[in-house]
């Protein structure tokens, strides 16, 4: 039997018999996003995994924090941060074993370096250099995508090739709210659910699209809503909760490993910081909200938590503090050595044969920069060479 054929053929039939192919009622979304901290269910939530989701995310706010002043310093181009978001962040990683896959945009670097990426490598692309900076394969981790919802066909297809090969394979997409307007959020949800491929698509509902506010970018119910139209299920979540992005997404992993095919899941979170650096977000929304946001911390939601009941004492969040201000110690020194790059890189990789136009303009810039070292290069002065280092 053939994918296609496994949810039953479609057999179109005139009215009044017609009826919809599935009920739809199953795949609706919750009717308000699911929580769990501050809830009962926070006290069947295992204590080891909840510690762990916090030290995750002390990590990545300072991480956050330390890759902003990067970009002041002139060391990191550009910088998204994702404060406030962490939990989303933090979850997806942790939600994933280690033989699945991730599909990051721009944003989700703590997600890419909470599965394991090197905090440097994860900041390669951002830094302006022309490469990914790590090996995808060696943590089954995609390079960050800056073209929007680009990452999700690649999910499902990897997700569907591994399914056709019999490998125990999820892929987890996420997605930004500005980018569930792309085409290729289409595409790529339209084939999920038509192949039942074993992807989970997580949308972080930031509230913005650079200085696009939702309510400019939809008007569906809501982003866990598109999932009914295209027959998965859609989940509503606290995006601020990480307990409760952790359950759903384990929920909708461990689904589609079973066979279930794909879920959309819509985490209500809110883009604390700008769009990056480079923007001002005073220009476009006001302090209120973003004060209302700031008291639903997800930090500081979890931190309760678990003091409340006794699970984190002081001299454990010290700890957990300490070892983040040593990661952001070793970003910053590592980050402030001057990267050795080699600006003839920019023709490798490209085609499996040069072309023409290629090897005419590589031929020009080894010239320029072989007279620009015969001017510069035995003074000591800054010069390129093939192969150099400066
Ligand atoms: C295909 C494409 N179109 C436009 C852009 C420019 N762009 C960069 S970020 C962005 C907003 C995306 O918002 P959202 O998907 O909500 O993600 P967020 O930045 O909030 O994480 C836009 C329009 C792009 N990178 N790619
Ligand atoms: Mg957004």
């Amino acid at each position: 039997m053939t994918v296609l054929e496994q949810r039953g053929a479609y057999r179109p039939s005139p009215p009044p018999a017609w009826q919809p192919r599935m009920d739809p009622a199953p795949l609706l979304p919750d009717a308000e996003p699911y929580r769990v901290l501050g809830t009962e269910a926070a006290g069947k939530a295992d204590p080891g995994l909840l510690r762990r989701l916090h030290a995750e995310l002390v990590r990545g706010r300072r991480y956050n924090t330390q890759a902003t002043a990067l970009t002041k310093q002139g060391r990191l181009a550009v910088y998204p941060s994702s404060t406030g978001q962490e939990a989303c962040e933090v979850a997806a990683a942790l939600a994933l074993e280690e033989r699945d896959w991730l599909f990051p945009s721009y944003r989700d670097t703590l997600a890419v370096v909470a599965r394991g990426v090197d905090p440097v490598e994860a900041l390669t692309l951002l830094r302006g250099d022309w490469h990914t900076g790590y090996d995808p394969y060696a943590h089954r981790v995609a390079p960050l995508s800056t073209p929007l919802a680009t990452q999700l066909p690649h999910a499902v297809g990897l997700a569907h090739a591994a399914r056709l090969k019999g490998d125990d394979v999820v892929a987890l997409a996420m997605v930004g709210d500005g980018g569930t307007s792309e085409g290729d959020f289409h595409e790529a949800l339209n084939f999920a659910a038509v192949w039942q491929a074993p992807v989970v698509f997580l949308v972080q509902n930031n509230g913005f699209a650079i200085s696009v506010p939702l309510a400019k970018q939809t008007a569906a119910p809501s982003l866990a809503h598109k999932a009914v139209g295209y027959g998965m299920p859609g989940r509503l979540v606290d995006g601020n909760d990480a307990a409760a992005v952790h359950e759903v997404l384990s929920d909708a992993v461990r689904h589609a490993r079973a066979g279930g095919g794909p879920t959309l899941i819509e985490a209500v979170t809110y883009r604390i910081e700008a769009h990056t650096n480079a923007d001002d977000a005073t220009r476009y929304r006001g302090d209120t909200e973003v004060e209302a946001w700031r008291a639903h911390d997800p930090v500081e939601l979890l931190e309760r938590e678990l003091t409340t009941r006794g699970l984190l004492d002081e001299d454990a969040i010290a700890a957990v503090r300490q070892d983040a201000e040593t990661m952001a110690a070793d970003l910053r020194e590592r980050m402030n050595r001057d990267p050795e790059l080699n600006p003839m890189d920019l023709f490798d990789h490209v085609y499996a044969e040069t072309t023409a136009q290629l090897r005419e303009q590589r031929a020009l810039l080894r010239a320029e920069l072989e007279a620009e070292q015969e001017q510069h290069g035995e003074s000591g002065e800054p010069g390129a060479q093939e192969g150099g280092a400066r």
